[in-house]
């Protein structure tokens, strides 16, 4: 039976997982090909299914005295060239799928890195949005109470994703610490005064730029004066955002699950300090900026029309920030009407498979998020080496670093894509190359 076959029938339920793997498997068969060794030790029946899978109850209380309860998850899927590494992610939405699939995108990404990092993801359903400060605490206690029998500095090192930013890191640690008497680098994202590495928060945003300076480069072009979509108004789109700006560019959207704002004149730096208070510290609506900023047009959501508006403006670049599959197929089309030539993911699978293909048949720059978002878990493996060493390294060399690494991972993308004869083709580059790395430390070390 067909390997896709197999995997739809034994979890139906799963549609993003088999959407990665989907995409994974069609770019890497010239390799199989190629390789006839890797068809016969069933690497692809390998990578497919996760190491281990853990889900565990996540019992708290909240401010009402009501006990309330939660569904966890750590999917660890490969630890072929590393530790376990990848986020956690809390949102209403989670659910086995979606970590399965985020942990396979992960595998991948971190081969690409050049560092020795393996691929898990976890979460939860949790929605901390409607929370008070308390019950996010209490939840991320009863969360970790579990998660710490599963993780360790040497093991698995979770990190942020959506809903998991530098707060919930903080009380995860916490409990982390209290429960193992170890301060240790068990997980990243952490404050700069306890362990964290400066530019980590900036990375994956800061990442995604470097990416797309990297692709137009190919071309002979820049950022300066590149009219730039970004989606998101959280940690990827905020540090995108502020990159875009150093090198020149001019950012009109953001956006979060409520609606989006467009901004004509520019999110200026003056501006975007003000995107940071108001979601970071005051954990409000991106709808607030046109009571600040009146000169820009709010739009809220709209579930009657099957594309979305944010993409449907004059623009040269388009860097999705928020989640996955906000890119369908009537936005790929609106984004290449309205003149986009590069679409650089800082999202992971933002867009849908439909809309990947008209994207590819475009020949357009276009960088996947395993790529073009890699910057985040990259700067990720350099904390745990920081933490190793129990030293901190200046922003300006962690900065250099990760500039070298995406320009590592861009020219690996490339020459991966053209020695299969896809000359262009960042899709193809980065799963053949994430993929190639892994399989290869899987027949170093027999079975597993
Ligand atoms: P944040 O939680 O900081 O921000 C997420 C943003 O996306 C918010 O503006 C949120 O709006 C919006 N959003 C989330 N879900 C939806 C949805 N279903 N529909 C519309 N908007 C939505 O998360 P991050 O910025 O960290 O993550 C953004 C993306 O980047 C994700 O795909 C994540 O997997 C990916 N990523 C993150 C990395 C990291 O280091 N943080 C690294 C690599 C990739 P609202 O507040 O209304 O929910
Ligand atoms: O999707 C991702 O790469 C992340 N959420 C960051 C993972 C990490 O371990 O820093």
């Amino acid at each position: 039976m067909p390997i896709m076959t197999t995997i739809k029938e034994r979890d139906p339920e799963q549609r993003e997982f088999h959407q990665a793997v989907a995409e994974v498997l069609e770019s890497v068969k010239p390799v199989l090909d190629r390789n006839p060794a890797y068809r016969k030790a069933a690497v692809l029946e390998r990578i497919t299914e996760p190491e281990r899978v853990i889900m565990f109850r996540v019992p708290w209380m909240d401010d009402q005295e009501q006990v309330r309860v939660n569904r966890g998850f750590r999917v660890e899927m490969s630890s072929a060239i590393g530790p376990y590494k990848g986020g956690l992610r809390f949102h209403p939405s989670v659910n086995l799928g979606i970590i399965k699939f985020l942990a396979f995108e992960q595998v991948f990404k971190n081969s690409l890195t050049t560092l020795t990092l393996g691929g898990g993801k976890g979460g939860s359903d949790f929605n901390p949005k409607d929370k008070s400060e308390n019950e996010v605490m209490r939840f991320c206690q009863s969360f970790m109470m579990e998660l710490s029998h599963h993780i360790g500095p040497n093991t698995d090192v979770p990190a942020g994703d959506i809903g998991v930013g530098a707060r919930e890191i903080g009380y995860l640690f916490g409990t982390y610490k209290r429960m193992r008497n170890e301060f240790t680098g068990v997980l990243t994202g952490k404050s700069i005064h306890w362990g964290g590495s400066l530019i980590r928060p900036e990375a994956t945003g800061y990442g995604a730029v470097f990416f797309a300076a990297e692709m137009l480069a190919t071309r002979n072009d820049t950022l300066q004066d590149k009219i730039c979509l970004v989606s998101g108004s959280g940690n990827v789109a905020q540090y995108t955002t502020e990159k875009l700006l150093e090198l020149g560019g001019k950012v009109v959207t953001l956006s979060d699950s409520a609606g989006y704002i467009y901004d004509e004149a520019g999110i200026t730096a003056e501006k975007l300090a003000w995107v940071k208070r108001l979601k970071n510290y005051r954990r409000g609506r991106i709808a607030e900026y046109i009571e600040q900023f009146p000169e820009a047009l709010y739009r809220p959501v709209d579930d009657s029309l099957h594309y979305n508006p944010l993409w449907n403006h004059k623009a040269h670049c388009a860097f999705p920030c928020a989640t996955q599959n906000e890119i369908n197929e009537h936005d790929a089309n609106n984004l290449l009407a309205n003149g986009v030539t590069l679409i650089c993911e800082g999202a992971n699978m933002p867009s849908t498979p439909e809309a990947v293909d008209i994207i590819l048949a475009e020949k357009i720059l276009y960088g996947p998020g395993k790529a073009a978002n890699a910057g985040g878990v990259a700067v990720s493996g350099l904390e745990m080496a920081q933490n190793s060493m129990r030293l901190n390294w200046p922003a300006a060399e962690v900065e250099e670093r990760l500039h070298q690494i995406m320009k590592s991972i861009h020219r690996t993308c490339l020459d991966a894509a053209a020695d299969y004869g896809l000359p262009g083709n960042y899709v193809a580059g980065a799963n053949i190359a994430g993929f190639t790395k892994v399989v290869n430390a899987m027949l170093d070390q027999g079975l597993v």
